[in-house]
């Protein structure tokens, strides 16, 4: 399988509620190599421009409010399949209905509150990642 890169966001939920480093542990533990990381509180315009492609979905107002309430932490991710093995742990959408230890089943709340973001695809991953992180943040040498 090819080695790949995928972003992942630690939503203001679980920041707030002081999961980040319990939330690298797992993706760590699961042979994620960690390329670059931020923290930061994004701004409307730029929640509204990661989620664009929802943006004529009933929600989405509502998760550009909720991914604004607060600090996000971005980590751009590297390893062999790495964009299904990050969903496989992430868990699905609703927090609720997510499998017993995955991420959002341990972390999150409800469909929207839901601890963790994955990319879903190899070009959203190339678009996600590219949104947080320049060229230099992203080579590595070890
Ligand atoms: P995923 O993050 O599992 O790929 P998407 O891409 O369908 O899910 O949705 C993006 C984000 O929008 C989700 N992470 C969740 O926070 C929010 N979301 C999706 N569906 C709903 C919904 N029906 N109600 C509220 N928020 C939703």
């Amino acid at each position: 399988m090819a080695v790949e890169r995928t972003l992942t966001i630690i939503k203001p939920d679980a920041t707030a509620a002081g999961h980040v480093g319990e939330i690298i542990t797992d993706i760590e533990k699961a042979g994620f190599r960690i390329l670059s990381i931020h923290k930061l509180h994004l701004t409307q315009v730029q929640a509204e421009a990661f989620y664009q492609v929802h943006r004529e979905r009933p929600f989405f107002k509502d998760l550009v409010k909720f991914m604004t309430e607060g600090d996000v932490v971005p980590i751009a991710l590297e390893q062999e399949g790495a964009i299904s093995k990050l969903r496989e742990i992430m868990g699905v959408t609703d927090s609720k209905k997510a499998a017993p230890g995955t991420i959002r089943n341990k972390f999150g709340t409800n469909i929207e509150r839901n601890a963790i973001h994955g990319s879903d695809s190899p070009e959203t991953a190339a678009f996600e990642v590219a949104f947080f992180f320049n060229q230099s943040e992203l080579n590595r040498v070890s």
